[in-house]
């Protein structure tokens, strides 16, 4: 976009906006302002084109400004903005579910629709808790996340989660009956490895200890990202997330795969439960799944799970849970067309075959200043600095300016680089977010 045909808008008041996840001030003195989106682009409110390599926050996985999803939304608006759904239906919650069903992995046929991944996380863990005593084991109750985990910012996922600044300030209000297995993250071992970690498969022997300690009797679920993405891409040792299953199965515990990143296509398979074959018993979902147009999450369940609630009197309500907005008819459209794009261009299996030319682009910056660790998977790509001493966060947050004053946008968790570009992303394109971020690092101190 040529900036001089575009008045500048306004510069407008910034105080009202609390803005989340987000150092307000340092952001106010000097804000950073989108304004359009296109493609791999976005533009600036000053004109400027920037690269989005990180899929606006792991979400826009077709790229910007799709056109079938701007014209699903409109129609939909145009002709029922909303409609209930306790007691109610409209016809593309159910077709969405359909097909979300065709590419969820196997067995995992029933869908509950929230807004977000925070939601699904809350959601998932309550279907977990409600499916033990539906089936009789009421003295299953306790829930394992693991250390480093992000699930969002509810109750349910800041407890199970283990990010210490999600947690410190709400530790009146954890809830209860919660344990945490130890992270994987291991740089004498692991350090530069290039796809999966060989080193590690033996951490999840850890969840055998903490059944151990509290007796498989009293255990709901454990829940777990395939892929960490929110504390800086932390990923499976290889034979790591089967091994949990094994020890699932074993004492009849619930698995949770938390794909809100990895699903819908990231790390080239619909979901990671597919990329590594492990299929776990409930899913959730968010981002990917309208491209970030409108908001959503998703809970898969497994089969066997939703039937164990189909009992007792055919007018009682099996689950009390929803949300006001559960399967928005704009965010079902959305879905829907979204959907469709994946699978006309292939999306939701294109990052296997650019995951190579990613791997060697983020690992030929090894060497440069402050690197310690290099990681990818799919189309992720992580590049880890040493932290400047007593200031964690800002050498990363450094990089990622000068990044964004190169026109690359990539997002800085702790002092981790990520890249997670739209599932469209060209190979001339994961070159040039590397060579910026090669100069970046390069000119930081
Ligand atoms: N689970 C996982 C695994 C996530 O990554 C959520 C739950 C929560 O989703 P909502 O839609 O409530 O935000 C997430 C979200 C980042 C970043 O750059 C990651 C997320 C969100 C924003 C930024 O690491 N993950
Ligand atoms: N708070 C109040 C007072 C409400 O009436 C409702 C929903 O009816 C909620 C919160 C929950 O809102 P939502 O269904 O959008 O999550």
């Amino acid at each position: 976009m040529n900036a001089k045909l575009t008045p500048a808008p306004a510069p407008p008041g910034l105080d009202a906006f609390w803005m989340p996840f987000t150092a307000n001030r340092q952001f106010k003195a000097n804000p950073r302002m989108l304004a359009r989106a296109e493609g791999m682009n976005y533009w600036t409110a000053d004109g400027r084109e920037v690269l989005d390599a990180v899929a606006g926050l792991w979400c826009v996985n077709a790229g910007h400004g799709r056109r079938e999803i701007t014209e699903a939304v409109a129609r939909q608006l145009q002709t029922m903005e909303f409609a209930p759904t306790f007691q109610m239906g409209h016809p593309s919650a159910f077709e969405l579910a359909n097909r979300l069903v065709e590419i969820a992995p196997p067995g995992m046929e029933r869908v509950f629709f929230t807004n977000s991944g925070s939601e699904a996380v809350d959601t998932a863990l309550k279907i977990a808790l409600a499916y033990q005593r539906a089936r009789g084991v009421a003295t299953k109750t306790r829930l394992i996340g693991r250390e480093k985990g992000y699930h969002g910012v509810g109750f349910g996922g800041i407890s199970v989660g283990g990010i210490v600044n999600n947690r410190k300030f709400f530790s009146a209000a954890m809830i209860p009956g919660v344990d945490h297995m130890p992270h994987t993250y291991d740089l004498e071992h692991n350090a530069y490895s290039r796809g999966l970690p060989p080193w590690g498969a033996h951490l999840a022997g850890d969840l055998e200890r903490i059944i151990a300690l509290h007796d498989a009797s009293t255990i709901a679920a454990v829940i777990i990202e395939p892929i960490s993405g929110s504390a800086g891409v932390i990923l499976p040792p290889v034979g790591y997330l089967q091994k949990i299953r094994e020890i699932c199965n074993k004492h009849d515990i619930l698995l949770i795969f938390d794909e809100v990143i990895t699903g819908f296509g990231r790390i080239g398979s619909p979901f990671a439960a597919q990329q590594f074959e492990v299929t776990p018993d409930l899913m959730t979902t968010a981002k990917g799944l309208t491209n970030g147009a409108v908001p959503m999450g998703a809970v898969f369940a497994q089969r066997k799970i939703y039937d164990a609630f189909m009992q007792g009197p055919e007018n009682a309500i099996e689950l009390f849970h929803g949300y006001t907005y559960s399967a928005h008819p704009i965010a079902c459209a959305a879905g829907l067309a979204t959907l469709d794009i994946y699978q006309r261009e292939g999306l939701l299996r294109r990052a296997a075959s650019l995951a190579p030319r990613l791997e060697n682009a983020v690992h030929s910056l090894k060497g440069l200043p402050n690197v310690i660790d290099i990681r990818n998977y799919g189309l992720i790509g992580a590049v880890e600095l040493e932290p400047r001493a007593g200031k964690p966060t800002a050498r990363a947050y450094d990089v990622f300016l000068k990044c964004f004053e190169r026109g690359v946008l990539v997002r800085a968790a702790g002092d981790v680089i990520a890249v997670s570009p739209p599932l469209i992303v060209e190979e001339k394109q994961i070159d040039r977010i590397f060579e910026v971020l090669g100069q970046a690092l390069r000119e930081t101190a």
